[in-house]
């Protein structure tokens, strides 16, 4: 069996070299970036057996991202290459003590493609876990169909959901965010917004708020990510605040949740306690902050448990 079962678009990610106008930078280093792809590394390098769905270009780019993810031992085995759409590819652009900007090339890209019939209910069946972004329903409208008809299938067989809604406004209006995400929301068990997410998910602007509206909304489990002061979480029983995991300096946030989200379902795949998984998503997120790039962060299982002793102290 599978643990876990993703799926959305990962395209090229070109990093500057240099920080500071994108039009000024002139060597880029290329790797690959992917909400639902960075997941789904993180939790194999905990351990975990993961499968990751999208389409890729019949292109290099497509070629480059199947090998990357497959190299890290994540299963590719549903990636359909299209030979009419490419694969899409975006840049960072490094800014100085603040968040790097983002800018994407991916309209009418291969994973916009993506369709209900990308998804064999047979391979999804056997995973604990099915895992959705916001992002993915923001990119077309075949692309949403894709994940209600996975919500519908975990449903029917009894796959957990884990939604982080991943919020990007340059693919829609808060608006429009809001009303998809929180229908998601409303079917998935286990939802992990940010806090200006959430936010905009319920208009409220409190941790514990937020989290109430989110189980009211029909979810088990919230999560709300708080930064530096870590993470709150929430169920009908039981809710407390998880201290952040300290890190000497932010060198690129962008990932950080994802391998948040993976540190989570490890710990809950392992049978802890919510609050232990929450720790865990906080010391895997952790790493995810000091290093360029999604995944290169990432940690290995070996890494997290040789620091179990000392948490306080991170070796990152
Ligand atoms: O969570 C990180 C992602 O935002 C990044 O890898 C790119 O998937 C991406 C997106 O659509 O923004």
């Amino acid at each position: 069996g599978l643990d876990v079962v993703t799926f959305g678009e990962t395209m090229v990610l070109f990093n500057p070299v240099s920080v500071g106008p994108l039009r000024y930078a002139n060597q880029f280093e290329k790797t690959i970036g992917g909400a639902e792809s960075n997941l789904a590394i993180g939790l194999t390098r905990l351990g975990h057996q993961v499968g990751w769905i999208s389409r890729l270009g019949n292109d290099e780019f497509g070629l480059f991202v199947h090998n990357f993810i497959r190299g890290e031992g994540v299963d590719t085995s549903q990636v359909v290459f299209d030979d009419q759409h490419p694969t899409a590819v975006f840049f960072k652009e490094r800014q100085i003590g603040r968040e790097p900007n983002v800018y994407y090339y991916r309209k009418g890209s291969a994973a916009s493609q993506m369709t209900p019939a990308d998804i064999d209910p047979s391979y999804l069946k056997r995973a604990k876990y099915l895992h959705i972004t916001g992002i993915t329903p923001a990119l077309s409208d075949s692309c949403a169909k894709t994940v209600e008809y996975a919500l519908q299938l975990a449903a029917e067989n009894g796959v957990t959901v884990v939604f982080d809604p991943n919020i990007r406004l340059k693919l829609w209006t808060k608006e429009k965010a809001r009303e998809v995400l929180m229908k998601i929301a409303r079917q998935s068990d286990i939802v992990m917004p940010g806090l200006e997410e959430g936010e905009i998910l319920t208009g409220e602007t409190s941790p514990e708020r937020i989290a109430a509206c989110l189980l009211e909304n029909g979810s088990k489990l919230a999560v709300i990510k708080t930064g530096e002061r870590g993470a709150y979480y929430a169920t009908k029983q039981d809710a407390d605040y998880v201290a952040g995991y300290p890190v000497q300096q932010i060198i690129d946030p962008i990932g950080a949740g994802d391998a948040f989200a993976a540190g989570v379902i490890s710990g809950l795949l392992r049978g802890w306690t919510y609050r232990e998984a929450v720790q865990l998503g906080n010391r895997v997120g952790a790493y995810a902050l000091t290093v360029v790039g999604d995944i290169e962060g990432l940690p290995f299982w070996s890494q997290i448990s040789l620091d179990m002793d000392r948490p306080n102290k991170p070796d990152v």
